[in-house]
């Protein structure tokens, strides 16, 4: 068959597209700079800032006792000389919060820690040249800088949660959408008109100060684009995303700059996130208080999520979601293949509270014993077994690693896993215990001991 010469060129061409990711990087160095948040699995968020001092109370009474407090002066309606003056007499960092936060996620068994560098209310938590709205001016202090050095001497990798959304700007222009929060949304500009471009170029300022002064930083976290106003015409997301890869190439981002269903967001809705991500509008999806029941295959996704339902602290919010939960969400996601960004909501003084600490150590304590079938691991080759979850990995020479994650004990004291192999063997992962495995036609059957070792969820390592 006489195959002409342009037919050639053109599966050339189409072939070439493939190995790109759509953003014109090389698919092997697009995954190069994605290995070590896959493998990581396991983040702390900290959302953090003036709010955290109001603690959910605005003059002596609660705001409410669930949602987020981070969001005190929206739920008010306080324009920001009001919020500003009740908050910055409540936030009192002490000299050490920042090494608190990094050990603990370090305990906790996190690779990675977010945290607000700048929340919806426009507070910067750096000491920025742009804004005397800001730690530096208020405090004296840089409290990016503190918070970037505990973690890395840690050995934590650092990640930089950033608002586009801005309550404090003066040129934000809030009513360009209809559907973005804004404390005094639906009333005319204060101070007459606005012109976003100036708010832009502060942005720009800022956003080019954090990529700058502190050193690689591993992950910016955008938060967050609306149907009615995204990507260049709300924040020129295409330049804002390139000044950051120009001065952090190996950076990881999300996709809050935009909101379509291309860049993984399919509606308005916390909800509404679609399986597909063109990496030209970041680099994962980002389901939010929310575990996708069958994962996101073929994009990277991470579910961020709360210990109780709030971001930022507030003393009157009591339902903490407990160890089982927690600990179960951390192998649901890896079963998954995605990551689990948990947050913590620091008090005003950057103290962590004693709910928040026992949870993370709990979840730490299993970590350390089972870290192994959490990081570096890949989705299920199986679909969800009525006792639990499955990880994976690959060994050397060919054979494969699955590690059962049991919940539900068998009554019996046999666990059937439905996968084909000519040899099983099965060990308990904590102690490295040998189990009696026979592969069946397709089925391999495990005698396990009478009680589960784990309560919350029992790995068995099974090598076939
Ligand atoms: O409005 C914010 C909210 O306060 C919090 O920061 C979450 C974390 O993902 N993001 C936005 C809501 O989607």
């Amino acid at each position: 068959m006489n195959i002409s010469k342009s037919a050639i060129l053109i599966a050339a061409a189409m072939t070439a597209c493939a190995m790109l990711c759509s953003a014109g990087e090389p698919k092997e160095q697009h995954d190069q700079r994605m290995e070590w948040w896959r493998e990581a699995r396991f983040g702390m968020f900290v959302h953090w800032g003036l709010y955290s001092g109001l603690a959910g109370t605005w003059n002596g009474k609660p705001v409410g006792k669930s949602g987020g407090m981070e969001w005190i002066q929206q739920r008010v309606g306080a324009d920001t000389e009001t919020y500003a003056n009740a908050a910055i007499p409540l936030f009192k960092p002490s000299p050490d919060f920042a090494k608190g936060w990094a050990k603990l996620a370090k305990e906790a068994g996190c690779r990675y820690v977010v945290f607000t560098t700048k929340h919806h209310d426009g507070f910067c938590l750096a000491d920025t040249k742009t804004s005397d709205y800001d730690a530096g001016s208020v405090l004296h202090r840089d409290l990016v800088k503190e918070i970037v050095e505990a973690c890395r001497a840690e050995g934590l990798r650092v990640g930089f949660y950033h608002s586009v959304i801005d309550w404090h700007h003066d040129q934000y222009e809030y009513a360009k959408s209809k559907q973005l929060p804004h404390p005094l949304k639906g009333k005319p500009y204060p101070n007459g008109t606005r012109d976003h471009s100036k708010y832009l170029n502060y942005l720009f300022g800022e956003v080019g100060e954090l990529v700058s002064n502190y050193g690689p930083v591993d992950v910016l976290w955008w938060d967050y684009s609306a149907q009615d106003f995204q990507g260049d015409e709300a924040w020129h997301a295409t330049d804002l995303m390139k000044l950051v890869r120009e001065k952090q190439p190996g950076i990881i981002m999300n996709n809050r700059l935009y909101r379509s269903a291309e860049a993984g967001w399919k509606s308005m809705g916390t909800d509404g996130y679609a399986a597909t991500l063109d990496t030209k509008y970041g680099d994962f999806v980002t389901p939010e208080q929310h575990i996708p029941d069958t994962g996101m295959p073929g994009v990277d996704w991470e579910t961020c999520m709360t210990l109780n339902t709030t971001w930022g602290f507030s003393e009157h919010d009591h339902a903490w979601k407990s160890d089982e939960t927690l600990i179960r969400n951390l192998i649901d996601i890896a079963s998954k293949g995605g990551n689990y960004l948990l947050n913590i909501g620091p008090k005003g003084d950057g103290s962590v509270p004693d709910e928040s600490i026992k949870s993370m150590q709990a979840i730490g304590a299993w970590m350390k014993v089972n870290g192994e079938a959490i990081y570096a691991t890949q989705a299920s080759p199986i679909a969800k077994p009525a006792w639990g979850r499955v990880t994976q990995k690959q060994l050397a020479g060919g054979a494969k690693r699955l590690y059962l994650h049991v919940f539900n004990w068998p009554t019996d004291g046999k666990l059937t896993v439905p996968v084909s192999a000519k040899t099983a063997k099965a060990t308990l992962l904590a102690n490295g215990k040998s189990l009696d495995a026979t592969a069946a036609e397709n089925q391999i059957t495990i005698t396990l001991p009478a009680e589960s070792p784990d309560k919350i969820a029992t790995v068995i390592a099974l090598d076939i």
